[in-house]
């Protein structure tokens, strides 16, 4: 397939960027930290989106290089921002498979000269539904470093609860589907505010993905999710193009 051919140069090709989405403490009204995300500037096609090349970078097994690549240059790029400023990066189910994946951060965190403490790994259910011991086992030394672990688009798929009884998790971010409809829905009000309570008892924030008016912040913060992002305070863009909002408060 032309993509997939196409999809094998993209690295090499230096096709590939990372983009950052602001992420706010809705507690303290500041700049919480950034989601990278990345980005495939293809030469005819133009910047695609993950939703459009990651699934099949998962099939190929390019995730494993692309993964690799995006955890150094998010690494590096952070720590060039603002001391408290943190950096979340998607992290998928091939990766965690993977051998090494705790030396790629290592030396990601070494050569960058990031704090641990400023890294967060963003994960989804598929990376839960592998091999429990070895996951547990990668939580907890990514955890002992300092690095972050967040459960990604929560309350879609399965969502199990053992997961949070059986995953050390730090964040539950709340997927943007229930976001969106909280200003006309109230079932989508008390599933937000339930999700809120259970990760606030249980020791973990609560972030609210989607936000894009002022009434959803309202709702979500009503509801007790300590953070929040979405277009309200910016859609992803490159590290370039991030200093509006380390001089701006929401
Ligand atoms: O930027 P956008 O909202 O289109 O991203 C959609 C989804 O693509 C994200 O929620 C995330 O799950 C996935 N994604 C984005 N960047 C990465 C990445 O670097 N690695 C992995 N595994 N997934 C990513
Ligand atoms: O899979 P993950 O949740 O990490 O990625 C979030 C996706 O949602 C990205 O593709 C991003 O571009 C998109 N997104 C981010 N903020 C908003 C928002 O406020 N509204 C909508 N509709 N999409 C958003
Ligand atoms: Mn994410
Ligand atoms: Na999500």
């Amino acid at each position: 397939m032309e993509l997939e051919a196409d999809l094998r140069h993209a690295l090499d090709r230096h096709e590939l960027e990372v983009h950052y989405q602001p992420v706010y403490s809705i507690v303290e009204n500041r700049l919480a930290g950034f989601e990278a995300l990345l980005r495939w500037r293809h030469p005819v096609r133009g910047l695609v989106q993950p939703a459009d090349f990651i699934p099949l970078a998962e099939e190929t097994g390019l995730i494993l290089q692309f993964g690799e690549w995006v955890l150094r240059q998010a690494c590096r790029e952070a720590a060039n921002f603002p001391q408290d400023v943190k950096v979340a990066v998607n992290v998928s189910a091939v990766q965690f498979a993977s051998n090494d994946l705790l030396q790629v951060i290592g030396s990601a965190l070494r050569e960058s000269g990031l704090a641990p403490r400023r890294l967060e790994l963003e994960v989804t259910e598929s990376v839960l539904l592998q091999d429990n011991d070895a996951v547990v086992a990668a939580f907890d030394r990514l955890r002992a470093l300092g690095v972050g672990i967040s459960l990604d688009d929560f309350g879609t798929k399965y969502s199990s609860l053992s997961y949070l009884r059986n995953f050390p998790l730090d964040k539950i971010k709340i997927d943007q589907s229930f976001v969106r409809d909280m200003v006309t829905r109230e079932d989508c009000r008390a599933i937000v505010r339930s999700i809120a309570r259970l990760a606030t008892s249980l020791g973990m924030v609560a972030t609210a993905e989607g936000v894009e008016s002022a009434a959803q912040l309202e709702l979500v913060r009503e509801a007790g999710c300590a953070e929040a992002q979405g277009y309200f305070w910016g859609a992803a863009a490159p590290a370039t193009a991030l200093d509006r909002f380390f001089v701006r408060q929401p």
